[in-house]
């Protein structure tokens, strides 16, 4: 039993777990390759040259060794994930910060400094493997603890709702997203009319639809999202008694976005921006950290929060349900291999622990049918679990045994319970108290194949989204839908989902509608419709804060600053700065119009990192140009240079313009003479006394992380 399992390892838990998952993984790793040898060890004569009849001769079927070659080449691809294709993952591990033991009896939840070890997968749902990163999309966010009583895997997506209520409707809503069948375009968007034209059908998505075209869908890192488990789950206590739950991971980064431009931009530059942020954060010890976050709820609570907690196009806000912090999750290590780990590890909502079970959510339920099934269509067959990216750290003992490669060999004459044949006396498995006890909940006849009315109201929650965004937040969700129906090309589409806005509100329907050629947005046109059976439920709460990204802290760790130079650069304040910028956990790049080095006013020779072929302002999160007259000037006939600058402030990065560079801004009209400068852009001189300050305040311009709000950017080309 799970008691006396935890009685004899307690002083082991802190720590070893990591280490002893780790040690458990390295059994099966490989590598370096000294000598060649065929899958079955034998040696191989030469890696270059099949074996052919006379030395400019046919080749030989009995090549053993180039069949078994180019055989293994054919079949080194597996089905990609339906959806979630492209991903990326690491190793970590979890650690409880505040008991559990009133809650759940989940093991791992139980004593306060135990780590659990993990393996975490994000992931974007609708691009095939091979997709850009930055596109408009969920992010998917899976953890897999392997804790010492099996394997409990959270599978969630960065946002705390989605698009449907029932499983029954999420073939159809895949087959609307995904590239359209006929000619299989778009690839990773969802800018089509196959998804316009269902969800514009289903208004259950509404609340969805605003987080998927709020910048919530366009992350500046995995590591500055947040994590949701979407549906409610169910905390169980040793004495069987049941609370519902909601999982919240918080970045410990803060939770950030990049602007739609900009993220178009990274999608061509570099298609790996997510992956290869996460890759070199953990390479430079700069371990992602999040808080996990509890929503716990009694039944009695449940009844009275104005909405079902069954229904996933619904979220507990904050401000009626607070967050308690339980722990934190640290991701430490990268994966060896892409392949055997990243691609090969298996999530499923069914992967649970004693002291945690589900609940009705009908969305939850279809799930747990679909996760094992892919699994088998995708990793080959019902021995998956075997891999060593999916084994658990306690024993597994069943009879369960053939199948597709199976890798372990049971001894013995019994497949089967119960028997006497095994060990000698009789061995039965009954319904006694331990294991998984599934919670005894009652349930209420008849059979049906209908909705509850309780799931009705599809408009108050998206309503309370969208009130509860900053005025730029509420621009850029406007932008959205406006990008996203214009790409739309039938008409009659684009009408039908600015009247379904109306229903959320009526600016947001007006303004979408003004640039689509359409008829202004009417309520009630969509009234006849399903879906729109219902009045909308009285909401009490007009705003939740805590929805809005604006001004999320996060500090400017790891935060890139792009240090723009030419020849004559004045090195003083930059120095300053650069120490300051450092000293605060940033990294700061010299990106420059040639490699090599670059000669200061003062004739000291400084390192080039980039140049303007390869790096442009939408990699980094801030500029810096310090001055100095000749290099000035020779960045303004710099069209490049010139460009980096500028599309770094349209983009409403921070900005930190020292001496003759702030020439850069006026050429394009930024009047900077006048007035305060536009939010975000800190102008300076190369005054000795004032370069601490301008290093304190380019900080502080850093850590707001974007200045959406920013005057004068519509000016700007770039
Ligand atoms: Fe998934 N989902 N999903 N999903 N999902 C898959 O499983 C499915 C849903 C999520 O990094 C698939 O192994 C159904 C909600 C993540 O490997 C598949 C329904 C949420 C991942 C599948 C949903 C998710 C998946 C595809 C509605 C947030 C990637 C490959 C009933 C709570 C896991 C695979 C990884 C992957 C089915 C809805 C999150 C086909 C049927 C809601 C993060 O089984």
């Amino acid at each position: 039993m799970a008691s006396s399992r935890t009685e004899g390892s307690r002083k082991s838990k802190v720590g070893d777990a990591v280490a002893n998952r780790q040690k458990q993984l390295e059994a099966f790793t490989q590598g370096p390759e000294s000598q060649l040898t065929t899958n079955h060890g034998v040696v191989l004569p030469d890696n270059h040259n099949s074996l052919k009849a006379g030395i400019r001769g046919p080749g030989l079927l009995e090549d053993f060794i180039l069949r078994e070659k180019i055989t293994h080449f054919d079949h080194e691809r597996i089905p990609e994930r339906v959806v979630h294709a492209r991903g990326a993952a690491a190793h970590g591990y979890f650690e409880l910060t505040r008991p559990l033991v009133e809650y759940t009896k989940a093991d791992f939840l139980q004593e306060v400094g135990s780590r659990t070890p993990v393996f975490v997968r994000f992931s974007t749902v609708v691009g095939s493997r091979g997709s850009a990163d930055t596109v408009r999309d969920v992010r998917g966010f899976a953890v897999k603890f392997y804790t010492r009583e099996g394997n409990y895997d959270l599978v969630g997506n960065n946002m705390p709702v989605f698009f449907i209520q029932d499983a029954m409707k999420f073939p159809d809503l895949v087959h609307a997203l995904k590239p359209e069948p006929h000619h299989e375009m778009p690839q990773a968007s969802s800018a089509h009319d196959t998804f316009w034209d269902f969800v514009s059908l289903m208004p259950e998505s509404s609340h969805m639809l605003m987080w998927l075209m709020s910048d919530r869908a366009l992350p500046r890192s995995y590591r500055m999202m947040e994590g949701f488990g979407v549906h409610t789950f169910r905390f169980v206590n040793a004495r069987g008694a049941s609370h519902f739950v909601k999982f919240h991971w918080r970045p410990k980064l803060g939770k950030h976005a990049l602007a739609w431009d900009e993220a178009q931009k990274i999608a061509g530059r570099d298609p790996d921006f997510h992956r290869r942020d996460l890759w070199e954060a953990i390479e430079r010890g700069d371990f992602p950290e999040w808080e996990l976050g509890l929503q716990l709820v009694d039944e009695d609570r449940a009844d009275k929060l104005g909405f079902d907690l069954l229904d996933p196009t619904k979220l507990v806000p904050e401000e009626v349900v607070p967050v308690t912090v339980i722990g934190r999750m640290v991701l430490h290590r990268n994966p060896d291999n892409f392949f055997a780990e990243t691609e090969q590890v298996a999530f499923h909502p069914g992967h649970i622990v004693p002291g945690i079970d589900f609940t009705n959510d009908p969305l939850l339920q279809g799930r747990l049918f679909s996760y094992l099934d892919t699994q088998l269509a995708r990793l080959g067959g019902p021995n998956f679990q075997e891999l060593p990216i999916n084994r658990g750290v306690c024993p597994v003992h069943n009879f369960q045994r053939g199948g597709m490669h199976r890798m372990t060999i049971p001894r013995g004459r019994v497949s089967y319970e119960p028997n006497t044949l095994g060990t000698g006396s009789e061995f039965r498995v009954d319904g006694g108290e331990q294991g998984f006890q599934s919670l005894a909940e009652e349930v209420e006849p008849p059979k049906t194949r209908r909705r509850s009315p309780t799931f009705d109201d599809h408009f108050t929650q998206a309503t309370l989204f969208w009130n509860s965004q900053s005025a730029a937040e509420k621009e850029h969700i406007i932008a959205a839908f406006q990008f996203e129906l214009s790409r739309v090309e039938t008409p009659a589409i684009r009408q039908r989902v600015v009247d379904n806005l109306a229903h959320v509100d009526a600016r947001l329907a007006r303004k979408v509608a003004e640039p689509l050629g359409i008829s202004p947005p009417d309520a009630r046109s969509a009234a006849g419709r399903a879906g729109f059976r219902e009045p909308r439920a009285k909401s009490t709460l007009e705003l939740s804060p805590s929805l809005s990204m604006e001004g999320n802290g996060g500090g400017i760790q790891t935060r890139k600053v792009a240090v723009v130079m030419a020849q004559g650069v004045e090195l003083g304040a930059f120095k300053v700065i650069q120490q300051a910028l450092l000293d605060a956990g940033a990294i700061t790049r010299v990106v420059a119009a040639h490699l090599g080095t670059l000669a200061s006013s003062s004739g000291q020779q400084v390192p080039v990192d980039h140049t303007f072929l390869t790096m442009s302002s939408v990699m980094f999160d801030a500029v810096l140009v310090p001055g100095g007259a000749a290099a000035a000037q020779a960045l303004m006939k710099d069209g490049d240079a010139v460009h980096f600058v500028l599309e770094a402030f349209k983009h409403c990065k921070p900005l930190c313009l020292i001496g003759e560079s702030v020439e850069i801004l006026r050429r394009v009209g930024v009047e900077l003479a006048e007035g305060p400068p536009p939010a975000g852009v800190i102008v300076g001189t190369n005054e000795p006394t004032a370069r601490l300050q301008l290093g304190q305040d380019f900080i502080a311009a850093i850590a707001k992380h974007r200045h959406w709000s920013r005057a004068l950017v519509e000016q700007v080309p770039a």
